[in-house]
């Protein structure tokens, strides 16, 4: 199954559709799908990434590891490294898994694997790992995600289901046809719309937005960041952590000017009247205002109470990012959007309503293809353990002890092996020190990546995969037309290999090979996927050209249903479309949640103070707000190393951008390298100096690959400015445990030392095999 058109290969990136011209196994220039309204630049960090020096070349295993045997160790990210076979890696990683499996059954085995890999339907490397470990006896395995650990929680019992929020959302062309106020908590940043998991043909949120403000429409943005809305739009700047509040105050006026839809909330939504009391002030004496609210968020009074009574007289669509609920009570923010479009009563109605996620991701906003996709089987995992994906350090240092998630009192498993592929956990975790602390629990740690990320280089057994540009696969996804073959675009990288075969080796050597392979090699897996999906299509009167075909033509167009609108369904009649919420109903007050007895997260949205905020008592030793989002320049951290995301880098450091009155106050500018600390850590990073921003607020995207000043010192020093040395790992809430990185107290100073050099994009240091000891027995 090669390219058909060899030196242009099309192929799907998270970033979009394009076609690849290579030469002597590199990719040498990247051309965007022709039709794809605006093409994310991030595509340019392709060019030079298969044959980078960061690539890891061949199997390799901790000195210590091979020396000493398994077992617990801080040495894991400072240690030397030595080159093996395949077969001994084969041998290793099937004779360790084993000796994990009897002695400590699989449940010892954490194979969460969290991470965004590449996209590709069947090459998937979470699909890829869990399908292993169930065929060993299974895993202990995480639940939601970094992106969306609150909203997935708490969602299902407010509307019924989380993804429907993304995937059946109020499309872009009913946006920019009907909407008149978007009132944007979180704006609708267009450098995350650039991305998407699985892939995507087209990005259309610009155009649709431009189309808007052609007709009149207006856009509010509410964020401390200007750039969280490219173009026109009003913006409101409420403290980092308190558009809660904003809200509360928003929906004060609604009800004390009679603003609200009573008919909606009577007819469509259950427990307004419990939130109301709260609201008001009935429960605890402190009745919301706009007044109350401008205290606590810093925007003014009369702001609040214009836009309350502006979104009232306008068809509004009210969004929240998916970052505002990545910080400490992080359900209350989306909850409470819902709460607030409940109270304008236009949920289900063309261009009002509520969205989630619109800028969070490509993917909100786009029609959905009313079809299965192709899917590789995972099989079923006995082990009944799992945890909140974040809680990862937490449940490696704390074994046996017991926590609270989603109703539930649960115990954290004992975990030997932690078995990744596809993440990058010194990306994603908050908290990096701590997270050291913790991989130096288990006996064994294993990783596969393409490259010597961070998380590889904390391994004990580092397995090497081709990346998606190696080989042959097929991409869609649920919110695009197009099903895409993906033509390899170079042959495999040195000694690199697909993780499905691996995957099928260590399977072949544990003797469940033929349960792992089902008797295919991964090409023909790809083709008995698709044939898998034309069958279905089939049976739904839909015909699909054959797989040969498919192949040579390199895409195929799928029907979308087009014009959404979020739960018009419901709102048209909601008993026959009842919501999946235990009332069938959208819950702004939770009986199921009440009666968790949370205290960090009661029966209905509400505002909590933060830790981490500028008007808290943590603010007089750390004075400014550090928010770690999404970078501009990359996805998370994968091809930090590409000519984009290192174009953005100031003295090779991650930027930090600054207001000019904080890098006046500390005597800095633009160019400067700084050092960010806090209690838990610090980081280097280089000065923008930007006034489109909130003077106290500091902006450090995620992504910079951890660059420890001393690997063997697990507080070190990040010298590249990775932001997540500095953030807390905390959970959301008792309800969720979700991820919290988004926010994060800070002080700034001038780093007047010799700048150290960035070596995170080097491998590490190896040994001859000679000089290594043998374990003893
Ligand atoms: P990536 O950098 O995408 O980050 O965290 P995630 O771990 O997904 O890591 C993917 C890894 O997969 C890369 O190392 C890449 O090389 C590897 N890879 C690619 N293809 C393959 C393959 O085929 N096989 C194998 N084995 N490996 C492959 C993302 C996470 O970070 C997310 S989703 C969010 S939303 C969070 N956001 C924040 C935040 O807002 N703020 C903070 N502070 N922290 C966050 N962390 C979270």
């Amino acid at each position: 199954m090669k390219q058909p058109h060899p030196g242009l290969s099309q192929h799907m990136g998270h970033w979009g559709m394009f076609r690849a011209e290579s030469a002597d196994g590199e990719v040498t220039a990247v051309h965007p799908q022709k039709t794809d309204r605006n093409p994310s630049p991030v595509l340019g960090n392709l060019v030079g990434s298969v044959t980078h020096r960061s690539r890891v070349q061949g199997p390799a295993v901790r000195r210590g590891w091979l020396e000493r045997g398994p077992g617990p160790t801080d040495r894991r990210g400072s240690e030397e490294f030595v080159s093996v076979s395949w077969d001994e890696l084969t041998e290793l990683l099937a004779a360790e898994l084993s000796r994990v499996i009897d002695r400590h059954g699989n449940q010892a085995i954490y194979g969460g694997s969290y991470g965004w890999a590449s996209a590709g339907r069947f090459h998937h490397a979470q699909s890829q790992v869990h399908r292993f470990l169930n065929c060993i006896g299974g895993y202990t395995r995480s639940v939601h995600s970094y992106s969306l650990g609150a909203t997935g929680v708490v969602m299902p019992y407010v509307l019924g289901a989380h993804w429907k929020m993304f995937s059946r959302s109020t499309s872009w062309d009913v946006i920019a046809r009907k909407t008149e106020l978007i009132v944007a908590f979180g704006g609708i940043p267009l450098k995350n719309t650039g991305i998407n998991h699985g892939g995507t043909s087209d990005h259309p949120t610009a155009s649709a937005l431009d189309a808007l403000r052609a007709r009149g429409g207006k856009i509010v943005t509410i964020s401390p960041l200007r750039n969280d809305l490219d173009g026109a739009a009003r913006w409101l700047t409420p403290i980092p952590g308190t558009d809660v509040a904003m809200m509360l105050g928003l929906a004060y006026v609604l009800v004390s000017e009679n603003l609200h839809d009573t008919a909606f909330l009577d007819r469509y939504c259950t427990g307004y009247a419990r939130f109301e009391e709260y609201l008001l002030g009935v429960t605890d004496g402190t009745p919301k205002t706009a007044e109350w609210a401008s205290h606590i968020c810093g925007v003014s009074t009369s702001e609040i109470t214009d836009l309350a009574r502006e979104m009232a007289r306008r068809r509004t669509l009210v969004t929240v990012t998916w970052s505002l609920q990545r910080t400490k009570s992080g359900e209350q923010a989306p909850w409470m959007g819902v709460t607030l479009a409940s109270m304008l009563g236009q949920i289900g109605i063309p261009g009002g309503g509520f969205g989630h996620g619109y800028g969070s991701m490509n993917e909100p906003g786009l029609a959905p293809v009313p079809y299965p996709l192709p899917t590789l089987p995972q099989g079923s995992n006995p082990v009944k353990a799992f945890i909140p994906v974040a809680a990862v350090s937490d449940m490696l240092l704390h074994p046996g002890e017991e926590f609270d998630f989603n109703g539930q009192r649960l115990t954290y498993p004992d975990i030997r092996l932690v078995h990744w592929a596809g993440g990058n956990p010194f990306h994603h975790h908050q908290d990096l020190g701590r997270l050291r602390r913790a991989l130096a629990r288990p006996d064994t740690v294993v990783v596969h990546d393409p490259y010597w990320t961070p998380m590889a280089k904390h391994a004990d057994i580092v397995v090497p995969s081709t990346t998606s540009l190696e080989r042959s696969d097929i991409s869609c996804t649920r919110n695009d037309p197009l099903l895409v073959a993906m033509h390899p675009a170079v042959p495999r990288f040195a000694d690199a290999r697909d993780d499905y075969d691996t995957f099928s080796a260590v399977a072949e050597r544990l003797g469940v090979g033929a349960q792992f392979t089902e008797g295919r090699t991964s090409e023909e897996w790809v083709e008995h996927l698709y044939d898998q999906w034309r069958g279905y299509l089939r049976g739904m009167n839909v015909d699909t050209p054959d797989f040969d075909e498919f192949w040579q033509l390199g895409s195929w167009p799928m029907a979308t249903e087009d014009g959404l609108t979020l739960l018009e369904d419901y709102r048209g009649d909601p008993e026959k479309y009842p919501l999946r919420t235990p009332s069938g109903r959208i819950e702004i007050f939770s009986e199921v949640i009440e009666k968790f007895g949370y205290e960090d997260c009661i029966g209905h949205p509400a505002w909590y103070e933060p830790v981490e905020w500028l008007k808290g008592v943590r603010a007089q030793q750390f004075p400014l707000h550090l928010i770690a989002n999404q970078p501009r320049t990359r996805l998370h951290s994968q091809l930090d190393h590409g000519a984009r995301s290192q174009a953005s880098k100031v003295h090779d450091r991650e930027p930090i951008r600054m207001h000019p009155k904080a890098a006046t106050d500390r005597g800095l500018h633009d160019g400067d390298v700084v050092r960010v600390f806090n209690d838990r850590g610090a980081c280097l990073a280089g000065v923008v100096v930007d006034e489109d921003m909130m003077p106290a607020v500091v902006q450090l995207a995620t992504g910079a690959w951890y660059d420890p000043e001393d690997p063997a010192d697990v507080g070190s020093m990040c010298v590249h400015g990775n932001p997540n040395v500095l953030t807390a790992d905390v959970g959301t809430s008792s309800l969720s445990h979700g991820c919290t990185g988004q926010h994060v107290l800070v002080q700034i100073e001038r780093f007047d030392g010799v700048v150290p050099p960035i070596t995170a994009f080097d491998p590490p240091q190896f040994v001859e095999r000679e000089t290594v000891r043998r374990p003893l027995g």
